[in-house]
């Protein structure tokens, strides 16, 4: 990189642009590498009820979401987040055999983490999750649109 063409520079040039200069390409990439940032939703199961939830996610956004199983029987996640043709990567869980494409188990002591992409939403919506085996079992995920209406 030839240095000496910067120095007669003006000393006022902003710091943001002469870094944007500098890095060029990397600071794309890194941009790019924020905007795909992982959001995570974390679900506790204790004594057959939903103990505590930490998290939301954004619309059209990578998010995994964990459920830990702290009781001493299996339980069921299922919500209305989840569309029949959506792709969902499961680990730490199993699939409900007969009982459609988002029906998970997740055994106890175990936890079940659940990776997708969130659909792209209009507005802020929550989404009922539930327990097809506890239906007392239940609670409700944020899903926060932020980019506005100019999209993004
Ligand atoms: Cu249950």
């Amino acid at each position: 990189m030839n240095i000496g063409g910067f120095l007669p520079k003006p000393l006022f040039v902003p710091v943001s642009l002469a870094v944007g200069a500098l890095l060029g390409l990397g600071l794309v990439a890194l941009a790019v590498q924020a905007a795909q940032d992982t959001k995570k939703i974390e679900i506790v199961i204790k004594d057959g009820t939903v103990k505590s939830l930490s998290g939301y996610t954004l619309t059209g956004t990578l998010t995994e979401i964990s459920v830990r199983n702290e009781d001493t029987m299996i339980h069921g996640f299922n919500s209305s987040l989840f569309t029949p043709d959506m792709k969902v990567e499961m680990s730490g869980g199993s699939l409900a055999p007969g009982k459609g494409p988002h029906v998970y188990r997740v055994n106890a002591g175990k936890t079940l983490v659940l990776k997708f992409t969130t659909p792209r939403l209009d507005d802020n919506r929550s989404f009922a999750f539930w327990c097809d085996i506890h239906p007392s079992m239940k609670g409700e995920m944020l899903v926060v649109e932020v980019t506005g209406p100019d999209g993004g």
